[in-house]
């Protein structure tokens, strides 16, 4: 099996909610053994500490995550946390360096061709959330329990050599509520960076993986998640910032090549 290593100028990941069941943290850490970077933005909602709280969870492979990472920053790769509503609490550590791992609220990356972005999980942006957390944790509960319900069905739907199908995506989607509320966030986020004199805003919180230039040459990406879309931003040499998605990468086959994610298949917000 070959390993060659992707490499990219940065890589930016969100939303692993490790502690969570239905949390890709297998494949989120496959993904960081075949990539190689510079910095690694972990863009919050990396551990889901609402979820840990009501009941422990933690398998082998959420610690296999927690491991690359610190190898990575032990070889060299500067590792930069970004906490997130579910991870608030790391908050507190802002500006301290946790075996190699920086912590900070937020960040400016400065990519190769000069544009500068602001990096930050962007639930500042969820007033929702900061006044009614009973109903977005309970929320999220019931998002987690159709995920897994919905890999069920396409097992199924595998054993009958049908395509799968997503099910929180397909009720999501006809969910004007939660649209309007991804629009306002990302111009909320957009308009946060265009008031710093930035080129660009880099995020997550919603689980939309997304990469967009607005009309004034401003850039929108998010993250997306690793519950469902599995997707992650990277830079690349020339300074050029895309969205990724672990199936389109081939990791864990052999040979296959690297396609930037289709932004249509890209799952949706909830549990953020
Ligand atoms: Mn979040």
């Amino acid at each position: 099996m070959t390993t060659t290593k992707l490499k990219y100028r940065a890589v930016f990941m969100s939303d692993v909610h490790l502690g969570a069941s239905a949390s890709s943290a297998q494949e989120a850490a496959t993904f960081l053994k075949r990539v190689e970077c510079e910095p690694l933005y972990l863009v919050g909602d990396i551990i889901d500490m609402w979820r840990l709280r009501s009941r422990w969870h933690w398998p082998e492979s959420h610690n296999r995550f927690v491991r690359r990472v610190l190898k990575m920053s032990k070889r060299g790769t500067k590792v930069v946390f970004i906490p997130g509503n579910h991870d608030e609490h790391a908050r507190d550590y802002a500006g301290l360096n946790f075996g190699g791992v920086q912590i900070a609220r937020s960040a400016v990356h400065t990519a190769a061709d000069g544009r500068r972005y602001l990096v930050t999980h962007g639930d500042e942006a969820d007033v929702v959330i900061r006044r009614a957390r009973l109903i977005s944790v309970l929320g999220s509960t019931a998002y987690d329990l159709l995920v897994v319900l919905n890999r069920q069905v396409n097992a199924a739907r595998r054993r009958l050599g049908r395509r799968p199908w997503s099910l929180s995506s397909a009720i999501k989607h006809k969910v004007k509520s939660a649209c309007r509320h991804i629009a306002k966030f990302e111009e909320f986020l957009c308009e946060q960076a265009r008031a710093r004199g930035l080129d660009g805003v880099i995020c997550g919180h919603i689980h939309k993986a997304e990469q967009r230039t607005e009309a004034d040459g401003l850039l929108y990406v998010n993250c997306g998640d690793w519950v469902e879309s599995l997707t992650a931003a990277v830079e690349h040499d020339d300074g050029t910032i895309r969205v990724i998605g672990y199936h389109a990468l081939g990791v864990g086959d052999v040979g296959a090549d690297e396609r930037d994610l289709e932004a249509a298949e890209a799952d949706e917000p909830v549990a953020v």
